[in-house]
This record gives C-alpha cells, sequence and structure tokens, in this order.
C-alpha cells in the first residue's frame, strides 16, 4: 500500500516513528529521496561535501570511523551545515553486538554517536535485545533518535535473506516508536499497516560493481521496481569532479521515479 502513497501522506499515518514522519515531511517539501554517503577521510572533505550537496539530499550517512582527524569540531560542523540545509543526520555505524556493548559503542569513546547521529543502524544477529538497548541509551537524557535495521545488504553473496529478512521486520513491528524502517534492497512493507521507511545503497548510474562485492542499481530500479523509498549514494557523488551537479542530477532520477511510482 504504501507503494502508491505520497511521502506526505506517509507522515501522518499511525505506527510511524517521530523521525520518520518528520523525515518524510522533510522529503516531500525539498523534494529529495536522495541520501549521499559521505565516505570521505577528513573533516574539511566532510564538511564540503555537506555544504556541497545539501541542498540536494534529505539525509547524509557517515562513517565517523573512516574521517582520520574526527572531533569536535567535526560534529559542531556537521550540525550547523545540517540546520542550515536541513537535512538528517545518519551514522552507519552498523552495530552488532551484546546490548551493554552497544550502549557504549554508541554513546561514549572518541565518537559519541548518540550526541550528534539522529538516526543509526544495527543489525539484528545478536538478537532483539540489541533494539531495546539501543532505544534505552537514546532516552536518557531524552532525544530523538531513530533506528534502521539492516534487512538486507547491497553485496554480492550476502547472507541477508529469507527467514533473516523477514525475522527483522518481525521485530521492526515491535518497535515502532524506536525503528523508523530498514536498509534493504526492496520495500519489506508487506503488512497492512506496515509503514517502514525503505533505504537502498548499491546505487549508481552507469556502473555494476566496484570489483569488492559491492552491485548497483540504478535508481529507478531501486525506487519503481523494487518500492524503496531512500535511494543511497556513495561514490556515485562524492567520486565526482562536480559534486553539487551530481548529487543534483541523482536528486532528479530518483524524485522522478517516486513520481512516476505513485502516478498522478
Ligand atoms: O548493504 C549495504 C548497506 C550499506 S549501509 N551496502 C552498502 O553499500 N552500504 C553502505 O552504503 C556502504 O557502507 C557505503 O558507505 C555506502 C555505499 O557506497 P557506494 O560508494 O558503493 O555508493
Amino acid at each position: 500500500a504504501t507503494i502508491t502513497q505520497s511521502y506526505q501522506e506517509r507522515a501522518s499515518l499511525p505506527n510511524t516513528s517521530p523521525v520518520a514522519s518528520y523525515l518524510l515531511r522533510l522529503i516531500a517539501t525539498k523534494q529529495t529521496n536522495l541520501c549521499v554517503s559521505a565516505d570521505v577521510s577528513t573533516t574539511r572533505e566532510l564538511l564540503q561535501l555537506a555544504e556541497e550537496v545539501g541542498d540536494s539530499i534529505c539525509m547524509l550517512k557517515t562513517h565517523a570511523d573512516i574521517i582520520n582527524d574526527f572531533g569536535p569540531r567535526t560534529i559542531q560542523g556537521l550540525k550547523e551545515i545540517a540546520a542550515k540545509k536541513h537535512f538528517l543526520i545518519f551514522e552507519d555505524r552498523k552495530f552488532g553486538d551484546i546490548g551493554s556493548t552497544v550502549q557504549k559503542q554508541f554513546t561514549a569513546g572518541p565518537l559519541q554517536i548518540v550526541r550528534w547521529a539522529n538516526i543509526i543502524n544495527a543489525h539484528i544477529f545478536p538478537g532483539p535485545a540489541i533494539i531495546t538497548a539501543l532505544s534505552q541509551a537514546a532516552h536518557k537524557p531524552p532525544l530523538l533518535r531513530s533506528l534502521l535495521i539492516l534487512a538486507e545488504m547491497s553485496s554480492a553473496g550476502n547472507l541477508m535473506t529469507g527467514s533473516y529478512t523477514e525475522q527483522c521486520v518481525v521485530e521492526a513491528r515491535k518497535n515502532p516508536e524506536f525503528v523508523m524502517g530498514f536498509i534493504a534492497q526492496r520495500s519489506l512493507n508487506e503488512q497492512p499497516g506496515d509503514n517502514f521507511v525503505t533505504m537502498t545503497p548499491g546505487v549508481q548510474i552507469g556502473a555494476t560493481g566496484d570489483g569488492l562485492g559491492q552491485q548497483y542499481n540504478t535508481p529507478e530500479q531501486v525506487i519503481i521496481e523494487a518500492g524503496t523509498d531512500i535511494i543511497i549514494v556513495g561514490r556515485g557523488v562524492y567520486g565526482a569532479q562536480d559534486k553539487r551537479a551530481k548529487a543534483e542530477e541523482y536528486r532528479v532520477r530518483a524524485w522522478k521515479a517516486y513520481e512516476e511510482r505513485i502516478g498522478p
């Protein structure tokens, strides 16, 4: 059902986490279902990329642990640009440990992810306590944070299929306040009432893979055929000479695909 509904309509459906509602409204207002993956290695490059693509994105995805000089300057800069350009920050930490450990990884150490990332993701192979542990850590002191469960991956030969993926959906349905959706290759909204946000990496125009397992689809394959909500593009954007123009090109392609999918 969510396949033919607009982002705007979905923002006010029941069973929608607060962060998802905010994001869906933001997407509708800015007319962008593009998330840029900022896999760069310095604070300077990260903040410059955020400035350049900020107007074209609904979300910036980071890997804080690959930034050589990550620190308070990175956090402050990111927050300022996100507020000015109106996008959310998603730290792609892929938590995957016992509850007690992920709480520390989320809140402590040099990254202090909970302080600056609106959205995080986790694997559920350690069991469902990973969800409650992250939720608890996000709520003291109360911060508006949300989780994406990694239900499927883009890489060749990955093991996240069948009943594993199904179990991700089961656990998400039990935690609609905190779990906003999935990292997956297709929409997993299969039951009436499901309104999860699906974000899909492995998107690039004019490439099929990277020689290291990554597999690429086009924005149209992902948004129209697979029914997902947000494309995640890394090298397709930050690898370009003119990053601003490239982000805008991906935004237009993914937005047109969405308009075609929901119909007149
Ligand atoms: O299944 C996945 C999940 C993720 S989060 N496949 C992925 O590629 N990712 C991430 O998306 C990956 O860690 C990288 O940051 C980004 C894809 O980058 P690209 O350069 O291949 O577009």
